[in-house]
């Protein structure tokens, strides 16, 4: 097979490839700046078919943004505000009670759940939102709160990180999304969200999650100010970490949406295109070798080329959603919902086999 592609400039990686060695940070960055779409294709389908088959993953799911008020106020995000602009909103614990019962008429088999950082919200107002969530829908996972709303709780509370967690896994709470990871590099992360948690302490209550036995999420928000090394350098933070706990789900890279955020118009910072989209997630499966699952999220790829993506290294792509606020601030004009029809009709047109699937990937049904 290396044969087709003996002029690539990558032909030496495909050959490691091939052997399953292990890409060192040198190599990422080659890939990464590389313009042989078609090459790194066929190394991430090699990968993805040797981690999957033929499977493409989905889940039934509802998404809920409980509130909009933030402390961070990021330069990338549309969807942070204060408390006193007009846009503010909270959801009461009843309207979020109101969602899980649509959410259990829907057989959802998780709720996935993010917030801005919102100084009005005791602690108290999370557990009883788990706890009234997990009473209506006890078989379903709930996906709660990013690593930087559970840093926040430990500011609020003055508990320890280990007993945030605890609290949340007791009121129910099964997994944490991937959010908040953004690019680890200090750099980076003084130019977008200087009040945001450093990578380290992102890192580190991942980590801290993976030791309590639950399973987590990882995310690289690409396409703002970031270069190709600070891109390969966060990789690599998440595959030393999943080294050392495996408890990662599934990676997702995350295109930049300039709309309505401070950085829109800023020299340099641009919608990603088509070809860096499927490059970021094709080198992301090639590179992330200790990864099950690479999820390219419908809602902001859009669903034509997420359904090319399952050629480029993809093996999932995430679920029916229903409501999202966060990319749609931000200017993604993709329906906010998908039918699990449509979903299954996607995967099949592309060749694969459709999988339904619960936040741990435990197999629901095949279609
Ligand atoms: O951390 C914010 C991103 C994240 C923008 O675990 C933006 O399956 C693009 O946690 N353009 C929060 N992205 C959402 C999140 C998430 C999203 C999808 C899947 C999963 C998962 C988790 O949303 C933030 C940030 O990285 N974000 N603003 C924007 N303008
Ligand atoms: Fe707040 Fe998260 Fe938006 Fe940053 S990305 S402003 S932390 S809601």
């Amino acid at each position: 097979m290396t044969s087709l592609f003996a002029q690539s400039e990558l032909y030496d990686l495909i050959k490691k490839v091939e052997k399953s060695e292990r890409l060192n940070f040198e190599d990422g960055v080659r890939l990464m700046n590389s313009r042989d779409i078609l090459a790194l294709g066929y190394m991430a389908n090699l990968q993805r078919e040797q981690k999957n088959g033929n499977n493409t993953y989905f889940v039934v799911n509802r998404h809920i943004n409980h509130t909009n008020v933030c402390t961070n106020l990021c330069h990338f995000c549309a969807y942070g505000v204060k408390k006193e602009d007009p846009r503010a909103f909270t959801l009461t614990l009843e309207e979020i009670e109101k969602a899980a019962h649509e959410a259990a008429r829907e057989r959802v088999s998780e709720i996935h759940i993010v917030g801005g950082l919102n100084p009005d919200l005791p602690f108290d107002y999370y557990l009883e939102m788990l706890r009234r969530v997990k009473s209506i829908l006890p078989q379903a996972c709930i996906q709660a709160f990013t690593a930087v709303e559970v840093d926040y709780f430990t500011q609020i509370t003055e508990l320890s990180l280990r007993e945030v967690l605890q609290k949340l896994m007791e009121a129910g709470l099964d997994s944490l999304p991937g959010g908040g990871a953004e690019v680890f590099s200090p750099r980076v992360r003084a130019k977008i969200c200087e009040k945001k948690v450093s990578g380290q302490r992102w890192l580190e209550i991942q980590e801290t999650a993976h030791r309590l036995g639950m399973r987590t999420n990882a995310t690289m928000l690409y396409g703002h100010v970031e270069t190709t090394e600070e891109r390969i350098d966060h990789l690599l933070q998440l595959r030393d970490l999943q080294d050392r706990t495996g408890g990662f789900l599934t990676f997702i890279p995350l295109p930049f949406y300039p709309k309505n955020t401070q950085l829109e118009g800023q020299m340099g910072v641009d919608s990603t295109t088509g070809f860096e989209d499927l490059k970021m997630l094709a080198v992301a499966r090639i590179f992330l070798d200790n990864f099950d699952h690479i999820k390219s999220f419908w809602i902001m790829l859009g669903p034509k080329l997420a359904q090319v993506s399952l050629a480029f290294g993809v093996d999932d792509l995430d679920g029916t959603v229903v409501e999202e606020r966060i990319i749609h601030s931000a200017g993604a004009e993709t329906s906010q919902v998908m039918s699990k029809r449509a979903l299954i009709h996607m995967i099949q047109k592309a060749g694969r086999d459709a999988v339904e699937r619960d936040t741990l990937y435990r197999v629901l049904k095949a279609n």
